[in-house]
Parts: C-alpha cells; structure tokens; sequence
C-alpha cells in the first residue's frame, strides 16, 4: 500500500483544482502528468519575456464571482477583454457580431436599421426552424454575416460542412445591438498577470502534494489501481477502458509559434481568418494579452486538423454517435467507484475554464 490518499492523473485545472482541495483537508496526494510540464492546456511558457499559451488561447471568464473570488487567490488577474477581429480577404470586422460588425458591412447606424436588414436577409429560410449551424447561423444573423465570417471559420473548423453541423455551435457567440466588441457577456474577465503556469504551480505547492512529470498513467495503470485507494482520473475516458467500446473523436489542432523581430504584428490578441482559403482559423500574439511592450513579439497560427489516435485531443465532437459512445463509457465507469473521471477528456465536454474549476470543486464536495 502506498502513504498517499489519492492519485491525480493529470496536471491541468482539474487535477490542480482537485489536489489543492485535498490538500488543505490534510491529504496526501500524488499528481502524474504525462507531459514535461504541469497545467494541462492552460500552461503558459515565457518566450522573449513574452507569457504564450502553448495550447491555444486561454481568456479566463465566468459569471461566477465564487470562481472569480477563487481563482484570483493563484494570480493577480489584469483587465484583458477578448475582442477578436475577424480578417476576411483583408476586410476586417470586429467581433462577437454587434453594430460595429453591422455597420462596417452595411453602413447602418442604428439597432433598427440593422434588425431590419438581418430580418430581410433571413427570408431565404422562409419561417423554416433551423436543423443546422447554417441554418441557425442565417437565422440569427443573415446571409452576409454567414458568407463572410461564419462558413469558412466553421468548416475549417470542424472539418465538415456547415449544414452537417448542430446549430448550438453557433448560439455559443452574442448578437449584440450595441457598439460592444466584447466577446463575453459574463461579469468578470482577465488573464493572470504573468501567465497560468503560476496558478497551477500554487495549487501544487503544498509539502502534501509531490508531483512527478514526463509520467505515463498507463505505463504501469495496474499497479496504481492496486497502490491507491483514489484516484482522480483527467486523461479520455476511452484510454482508461482501453478503447474497449470504440474510440471517442475529437477535432485537434496544431499550432505553429514564431518569434518576430517587430514590436506589434496584428494590433490585436485574435485574428480570425473567416475564408475558406486560408488554412489556419486565426493568428494569435500573446503579447497583447498582457499589454505587453516588449521589443520582440511572438505569433501563433492556429490549424484544425484531424485527429487521430495519439494526437493531441482538442475539441470533442460532440455529435450522436459520439455521446452515445461516451454514456455507454460513462455506465462502465460507474463499476468503479474509486476512479473518479473528470476534465474535458474524463468527461468528453468542451469546457471553459471556469466550468473547470466549478466541477472540481463539486467533486470535492461530494468526496470531503
Ligand atoms: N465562429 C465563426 N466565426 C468566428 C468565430 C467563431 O463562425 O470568427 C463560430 C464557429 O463555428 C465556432 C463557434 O462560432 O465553432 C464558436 O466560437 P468560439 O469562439 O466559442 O470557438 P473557439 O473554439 O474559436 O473559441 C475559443 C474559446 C472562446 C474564446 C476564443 C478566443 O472557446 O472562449 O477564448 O477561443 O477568441
């Protein structure tokens, strides 16, 4: 038998969240992290004295002042707020859709100039309720908007045609009346000053807590089962079952990162690119998150792609056959109750993360 209580498999905000709390109630706990590093997806890596999110970009946001109140005892938060633009051959728009984007595109100047022009452009659809993210794109916003700043992101995107994909995708984004570029509506919004990797490395700190990286759970799975009496499990709920019932899917991304000689590249954190003929979704300069006035700057470009078994699980696609796939993993799970499964991949759901923190902190709940 082994000295610790748990076992935490996986170091992104799940685990992070989970160990801390379990910490601070007295016990012992292991965290193994497959990569070099700890923090999952939202480790931030000091390049050119520049924080880059290495996995993409990571705008934290919630509407909850509980997880607000929570996370800001790992940081000092800044006053970042996301407003991406949107680049489409050269034109550019401002983002979420609101009357800076209207009247760019249409030259109208109030709400109802706007609403009439989205309400004649939604006639192609004829009354009928959308079934797909086309559909429900038009719907929402008319066919300019959709043509230029929604077709060839999403398609891009998700690898699929708009009219095979569900139309919630879509309903994630605001339609605003208002000249407001924020992307978010909720309450609180930011980015840790001086990255995220410092958050985690907090959550890390307790002498309770020892943390071994470069480390596979499934090189010796059988003897942790049998070690501890607990385990936190974040890695994809398929891998631990051994893919038994089928292979869950996700779309995943790679990123090609340069450092460049010039002070400001793009203006902006998020450059979307909306064509279908540009082969990345957006270009992201991490300086901007922290207002940073360094000499160099350093871009990301951001390319969907395929994923395939050993590839870097992104976005779950959470269509039919996949969630059927994940409840049937999900009832398997159930027969073992000292495994607990959780994160994006332990519970294939997109999560932002503050829905994160919230369901570790369930967890915690329900186990202390
Ligand atoms: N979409 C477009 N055009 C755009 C942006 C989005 O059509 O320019 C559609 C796509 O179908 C996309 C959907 O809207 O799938 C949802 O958009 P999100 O911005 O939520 O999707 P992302 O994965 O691009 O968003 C991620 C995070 C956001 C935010 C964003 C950075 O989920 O919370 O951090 O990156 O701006």
């Amino acid at each position: 038998m082994t000295m610790y209580d748990y076992l935490v498999v996986g170091s992104g905000l799940f685990g992070s969240t989970f160990a801390y709390e379990a910490a601070k109630r007295g016990k012992r706990i292991k965290v193994i992290e497959k990569r070099s590093h700890i923090g999952g997806n939202v480790y931030t890596e000091k390049v050119q004295d520049i924080n880059v999110h290495k996995y993409g970009a990571h705008i934290f946001h919630t509407n909850n002042k509980e997880i607000w109140d929570y996370v800001n005892q790992f940081a000092e938060f800044n006053r970042y707020t996301n407003s991406p633009i949107a680049n489409y051959k050269s034109e550019i728009y401002n983002l979420p859709f609101n009357m800076n984007t209207f009247n760019k595109l249409w030259g109208v100047v109030t709400p109802e100039a706007a609403k009439k022009k989205i309400e004649e452009q939604k006639n192609v659809l004829a009354g009928k309720t959308p079934v797909n993210l086309e559909e429900q794109a038009i719907a929402l916003i008319g066919t300019d908007i959709y043509q230029k700043l929604i077709k060839g992101y999403t398609e891009k995107q998700w690898g699929r045609k708009a009219t095979e994909l569900p139309p919630f995708i879509i309903k994630r984004l605001p339609v605003r009346f208002t000249y407001d570029n924020n992307y978010f509506n909720d309450k609180y919004q930011g980015i840790p000053i001086g990255g995220y990797t410092q958050i985690i490395e907090k959550m890390l700190s307790s002498e309770l807590i020892d943390v071994e990286v470069s480390t596979d759970f499934f090189n010796r799975k059988e003897e942790y089962m049998n070690e501890f009496p607990k385990i936190i499990y974040s890695g994809m709920i398929d891998q631990f079952f051994d893919y038994s019932l089928g292979t869950l899917e996700y779309r995943s991304l790679k990123f090609e990162s340069k450092i460049l000689d010039r002070e400001n590249y793009q203006g902006n954190a998020v450059v979307n690119y909306t064509d279908a003929e540009t082969p990345y979704t957006r270009i992201i300069e991490h300086k901007h998150f922290e207002f940073g006035n360094q000499k160099k700057t350093v871009v990301t470009k951001e390319y969907p792609s395929t994923w395939n078994k050993g590839d870097e699980p992104y976005y779950p696609l959470n269509d039919k056959r996949n969630n059927e796939l994940y409840q049937q993993y999900k009832d398997l799970a159930s027969k073992f109750p000292n495994v607990i499964f959780g994160g994006r991949l332990g519970m294939y759901k997109y999560f932002d993360m503050h829905q994160i923190i919230g369901a570790a902190l369930a967890t915690v709940k329900q186990e202390f």
